[in-house]
C-alpha cells in the first residue's frame, strides 16, 4: 500500500464507538457478533491508524451502572486511550435506546422524562469535559411522531430550544468549552423526526440563546434518505460557519437507513465531498458513522473500519488529481465557474447605476445568452475520470 494511503493520526479519522462495537441486532433477527469491549476497540482502532473515538454515555457505562461500576469502565477506557494517544474529541448522549424515551427526550410529552434527559445529558458533558471533547452531538432519534395528533411541533422546538439554551448554559457555566452539533435526520427510529434535515436545523439554530456555541454534525446517508444532495447541504453548512463535525457513511438511495461505509453508497457525490471537505476549510474529525455489514464477523468489522479510511484517502488523492489537472482548470474556465465567485454589481455600483446600464438589459443579447452551452458534460466526464483512475 502506497504510504500515503495509510492512515495516521494527522488524518484525523475517528469512529463512533457504537459502530465497530454494533452486534448487528436488527429489528428481524439477533446479533450476529459478540459484543465488544470498548478496550479492545480503542486499541484496534489506534492500530488501524485512526486519531480517535467518539461514544454515546451508554455504549460505555450501560444504563442503569452502580457508581463503582461507572468508575471502573472510565477507568479500564482512560487507560486504553493513554495507553494509544487515541483522543475523545466528540461525545453523546444516548436519548434514545430506553423505554422511557419512547415519545421523545428533550421534546418529550412527559415533563419529567424531559427533566431526566437534561440531567442525563449533565451527568455526560461533565465526563467529556474530563476527557477533553470539545464537540457534543444531539441527534434527537426519538423527537418526533408517527401521528399529527400527538405532537405539538411548536411547543417541541420551545422545548428543544429551552433544552439545549439550558445545557448550553450548564457548559459555560463549568467552565467548560464544548460546542454542541445538532444531527439532522428526516425519519427512523420516529416515522418522523423533528430538525429533519440540515436546512431545518440552520433556521433552528437561529433562534437559541447560544447560536455560536450551536453548529451542526450532518450525517451523509441521512440527508439521502431524505433525496438531498449532500455535498450542496455541506456547502451551505460550511458557508455558514455552522459545520463543527461529520458523519460519514455510504447510503443508495431513499430507503432505510444502511449507514453502509463511507464511498459504498453514493461514489460520486463522496468524491465531491471529500473535494469540498479538504478544500473549503473544514477542520474537525473526519468521524465516520457506519455499521459493518450484519453479515460479516469481525475480521470483516475491522476490514471495514480500514475501508472507510482508505476510501477517504483514495478520494482526496483523486480530488486533488482532478483539482490539479491543467484540464480540467481550463473547463472550469469554459463553464464560467470562477465567474461565479465576482460580485454582480461592480464595486460601489448601486440599483441606479444598474438601472441605468442599458447593456446589462435594454441592449442585452439574451439570444447568445440562451444559446450558449456551459460545458458541464466535460467537466463531469473528467471528474468521472479522475475518479476512475482513467486520468
Ligand atoms: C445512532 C444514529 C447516528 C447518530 C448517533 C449519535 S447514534 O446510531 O443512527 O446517526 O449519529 O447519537
Ligand atoms: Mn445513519
Ligand atoms: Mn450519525
Amino acid at each position: 500500500m502506497s504510504e500515503h494511503l495509510t492512515p495516521t493520526p494527522a488524518d484525523h479519522f475517528t469512529f463512533g464507538l457504537w459502530t465497530v462495537g454494533w452486534t448487528a441486532r436488527d429489528p428481524f433477527g439477533e446479533a450476529t457478533r459478540a459484543p465488544l469491549d470498548a478496550v479492545e476497540a480503542v486499541h484496534k482502532l489506534a492500530e488501524l491508524g485512526a486519531y480517535g473515538i467518539t461514544f454515546h454515555d451508554d455504549d460505555l457505562i450501560p444504563f442503569g451502572s452502580d457508581d463503582a461500576e461507572r468508575q471502573r469502565r472510565i477507568t479500564a477506557f482512560r487507560e486504553a486511550l493513554d495507553g494509544t494517544g487515541l483522543k475523545v474529541p466528540m461525545m453523546t448522549t444516548n436519548l434514545f435506546t430506553h423505554p422511557m424515551f419512547k415519545e421523545g427526550a428533550l421534546t418529550a410529552n412527559d415533563r419529567g422524562v424531559r427533566r431526566f434527559a437534561m440531567r442525563k445529558v449533565m451527568r455526560n458533558l461533565d465526563l467529556a469535559a474530563e476527557l477533553g471533547a470539545h464537540t457534543y452531538v444531539f441527534w434527537g432519534g426519538r423527537e418526533g411522531s408517527e401521528t399529527e395528533t400527538t405532537k405539538d411541533v411548536a411547543a417541541a422546538l420551545d422545548r428543544m430550544r429551552e433544552g439545549l439554551d439550558t445545557l448550553q448554559q450548564y457548559c459555560l457555566d463549568n467552565g467548560y468549552d464544548i460546542r454542541f452539533a445538532l444531527e439532522p435526520k428526516p425519519n427512523e427510529p420516529r416515522g418522523d423526526i423533528l430538525l429533519p434535515t440540515v436546512g431545518h436545523a440552520l433556521a433552528f439554530i437561529n433562534t437559541l440563546e447560544h447560536a455560536d456555541r450551536v453548529g451542526l454534525n450532518p450525517e451523509v446517508g441521512h440527508e439521502q434518505m431524505a433525496g438531498l444532495n449532500f455535498v450542496h447541504g455541506i456547502a451551505q453548512a460550511l458557508w455558514q460557519g455552522k459545520l463543527f463535525h461529520i458523519d460519514l457513511n455510504g447510503q443508495r438511495g431513499i430507503k432505510y437507513d444502511q449507514d453502509l461505509i463511507f464511498g459504498h453508497g453514493d461514489l460520486i457525490n463522496a468524491f465531491f465531498l471529500v473535494d469540498l471537505l479538504e478544500s473549503g476549510g473544514y477542520q474537525g474529525p473526519r468521524h465516520f458513522d457506519y455499521k459493518p455489514l450484519r453479515t460479516e464477523s469481525y475480521d470483516g468489522v475491522w476490514r471495514s473500519a480500514a475501508a472507510n479510511m482508505r476510501t477517504y484517502l483514495l478520494l482526496k488523492e483523486r480530488a486533488a488529481a482532478f483539482r490539479a489537472d491543467p484540464e480540467v482548470v481550463e473547463a472550469l474556465e469554459a463553464a464560467q465557474v470562477p465567474e461565479l465567485a465576482q460580485p454582480t454589481l461592480a464595486a460601489g455600483e448601486s440599483w441606479r447605476d444598474l438601472a441605468a446600464d442599458r447593456a446589462a438589459f435594454e441592449d442585452y443579447d439574451t439570444e447568445t445568452a440562451g444559446a450558449r452551452s456551459v460545458g458541464a458534460v466535460r467537466l463531469e466526464q473528467l471528474a468521472i475520470e479522475h475518479l476512475l483512475g482513467a486520468r
